[in-house]
């Protein structure tokens, strides 16, 4: 039997680059997606010979999808995990001071992206057959509202919904669906946030503990290899240090 193949959108850094890792450690092969083609170069020339396939893809761009899954080798088919991880947060003004231009980045790419790549995939999964699996990164923004969170927030609980709407379509076949849904953790994703403030990346996670990017890794392992017959539905994962929040008017009363 060959090697079990995982697809993962956005493993030019974070989440989806400790993975790629983790997961080409463990014997899979893995195709690597994003935008920077440096960044997975590097990640192919740094992982076990020939397990690495990287595609340059933008989830903004459809046709960019369509044509790299196209052009997915045959060595590496079928995919089996599909990660549907790249996404971004954009600016953190609350309404009404936020940028349309940040929406759009977010709706397009958190949101189209995922269901482009997504129904590009299914095919493949299906092929895979008992053990398929899809894991959407959601986000704990996408169940507890706070100050600038609006768009960000709000794709990611599509992310969710979509989730279960996407488990209840693809009842009756091998593909299991997740969704994931991390709090607080160091990865580029507040560089990016702020428009490259590195200095704003550091200040959040001052005297924190936060998720790191190689936690997530053996998370979507457990969820991978679970047994064929399981389905994680959702799972939610906070560091010790955050809590749910509570809006600060209630809050503030106590
Ligand atoms: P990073 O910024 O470190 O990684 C984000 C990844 O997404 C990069 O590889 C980036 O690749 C990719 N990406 C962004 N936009 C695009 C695009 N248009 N096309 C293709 N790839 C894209 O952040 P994280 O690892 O933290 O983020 C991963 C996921 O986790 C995101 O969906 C994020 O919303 C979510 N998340 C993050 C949390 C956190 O606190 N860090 C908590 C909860 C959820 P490239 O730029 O090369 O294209
Ligand atoms: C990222 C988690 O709480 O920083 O999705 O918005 S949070």
């Amino acid at each position: 039997m060959g090697k079990s193949v995982i697809m993962i959108t956005g493993a030019t850094s974070g989440f989806g680059e400790a993975t790629a890792r983790l997961f080409a450690r463990n014997g899979w092969k893995v195709i690597a997606t994003g935008r920077r083609m440096e960044r997975l170069l590097e990640l192919k020339n740094t992982c076990p010979g020939g397990s690495v396939h990287p595609m340059q893809i933008d989830l903004m761009d459809h046709v960019s999808i369509v044509d790299g899954v196209r052009d997915i080798p045959d060595d590496f088919r079928p995919v089996k995990c599909l990660f549907n991880n790249g996404g971004l947060a954009l600016g953190t003004r609350p309404m009404p001071d936020a940028s349309p231009k940040d929406w759009r980045i977010m709706v397009e790419t958190n949101i189209m992206g995922l269901v482009h790549t997504t129904q590009e995939l299914i095919p493949m999964l299906k092929q895979a057959g008992r053990g398929a699996s899809i894991i959407n990164v959601g986000s704990i923004a996408g169940r507890f509202p706070y100050p600038g969170g609006n768009v960000y927030g709000a794709s990611k609980a599509f992310v969710r919904q979509f989730s279960y709407e996407l488990r209840t379509d693809l009842a009756g076949t091998d593909i299991r669906v997740t969704s994931f849904e991390p709090g607080m953790a160091k990865t580029e994703f507040t560089k990016v946030r702020t428009y490259g403030d590195d200095e704003a990346n550091e200040r959040l996670y001052e005297g924190v503990e936060p998720i790191l990017p190689g936690d997530v890794a053996d998370i979507i392992w457990f969820l991978a290899t679970l047994p064929p017959h399981l389905n994680v539905n959702s799972l939610e994962l906070m560091p010790l240090a955050q809590v749910p929040s509570i809006p600060t008017i209630l809050r503030d009363k106590q």
